[in-house]
């Protein structure tokens, strides 16, 4: 696989010196300032691919080309905005960038509870606590329908945390699940929203009648409406998986187990129509199992997030090592299957100092480079069986 390293644009503190220095092949990034829906120009795309490559790497792979909502919902303005996407498309493809990632979630992106969650050696992870979520559901969004969704479990946890629950920890949810984390990987929030919640429930009405069928009626539409560029300009989409990999907020969602993966790679048959194997993502559900799923879905695979999740007995779960033996079989399978495309590290700890550097939750310095140095040992390894 192509060593690539997740680079937030120019403003990043992450310099891209910094990342030559450690083994970075590949940047994935995307042209931040550019508001979601709007066409990516020519002009634009080469400032950043030339910024890379005097850097000696190269534009592997674009994270994320953001799908509007008004596509994944159907709303009035949905061919309108897909025209702009195919233009941004083919004017990546003129500029040779050729693969393209993206999610077809609605509304939310990845979503946690905690951002800074401790562990035994002092470095801290993302953290998924089930009954603070289905607190935030019910008793801050208040969404009707809430108390009924979840779990007889998951509601007597909550009501224990909801009797020690303070107004400080409660703008500690709002800030981890929506404003620290929707705000740099879904766009549609950001720090100076005044107030989130009202801006959540009102992003969540967008989707009233919208059900799972409907969600995928309306992604094979985008396919189908986007397949002609990406076959003119041989670009690969690949699909980030959903995270968690369940309903949300009363959401449908597009892709969570193996069933929706066979759906969406048979709906729309083309090769250009692929995945971004998220290992974290499809390990945050137990009824998933990754290494079965990576060996299926190989070789529609254009881009690989290496990360692992552990799924607790209580429905919580955690970011694992990145040499988790379950890691280590899904970076084997990729190294042997799909050689040369592009892999990432994913979320990862924050460690040795990260914390003070204000990175983006899950994209710290030293936790992903450390992470990177497992994952290439990893590969070094299958290699050195594969040339025996
Ligand atoms: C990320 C996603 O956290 C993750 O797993 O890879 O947030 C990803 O960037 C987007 O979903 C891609 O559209
Ligand atoms: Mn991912």
């Amino acid at each position: 696989m192509e060593k690539t390293w997740r680079w937030f644009g120019p403003n990043d503190k992450i310099t891209l010196g910094m990342l030559r220095q450690i083994g970075v092949e590949g940047i994935v990034t995307a042209l931040h300032h550019v508001p979601n829906g709007e066409i990516w120009s020519s002009g634009e795309i080469e400032k950043i691919k030339s910024m890379i490559e005097a850097h000696g790497m190269r534009w592997s792979v674009v994270e994320s080309l953001p799908v509007s909502e008004a596509i994944k919902y159907a709303g009035s303005d949905r061919d309108r905005l897909i025209e702009n996407y195919k233009v941004s498309l083919a004017n990546l493809g003129k500029a040779g960038v050729k693969t393209v990632c993206y999610n077809f979630m609605p509304v939310l992106d990845w979503a946690r509870t905690e951002l800074e969650y401790p562990n035994p050696d002092g470095t801290s992870n993302l953290y998924f606590n089930r009954a603070e979520f289905a607190y935030f559901d019910i008793h801050i969004l208040k969404r009707p329908g809430a108390p009924d969704f979840w779990d007889q479990e998951t509601l007597e946890r909550m009501e224990q945390l909801a009797a020690g629950m303070t107004s400080e920890k409660e703008a500690r949810l709002v800030e981890n699940i929506v404003i620290k984390t929707q705000g740099f990987v879904s766009g549609n929030f950001s720090e100076d929203d005044l107030n989130p919640v009202e801006k959540f429930r009102e992003l969540l009405d967008l989707y009233k009648g919208v059900d799972k069928d409907r969600l995928r009626k309306n992604m094979k539409y985008f396919l189908e409406e986007i397949m002609p560029v990406c076959n003119e300009y041989d670009i690969n989409m690949c699909v980030h998986p959903d995270d968690p990999p369940m309903a949300v907020f009363g959401l449908p969602r597009i892709l969570t187990c193996d069933e929706d993966i066979a759906w969406l790679l048979n709906a729309v048959s083309d090769s250009h129509n692929g995945l971004t194997f998220c290992a974290g993502s499809l390990s945050a559900g137990a009824h998933n199992d990754v290494i079965e799923l990576a060996r299926k879905y190989a070789s529609r695979t254009h881009f690989v997030h290496a990360r692992i999740c552990t799924v607790l007995p209580n429905g919580d779960f955690r970011e694992s090592s990145h040499l988790d033996p379950r890691l280590v079989e899904v970076v084997r399978t990729f190294e042997m299957e799909r050689q040369g495309v592009p892999m990432r590290v994913d979320h990862a700890p924050l460690m040795l100092g990260d914390d003070k550097a204000g990175y983006n939750a899950g994209y710290s310095f030293h936790g992903r480079m450390l992470a990177l140095g497992m994952v290439g040992g990893i590969m070094a390894a299958v290699n050195a069986e594969k040339s025996k």
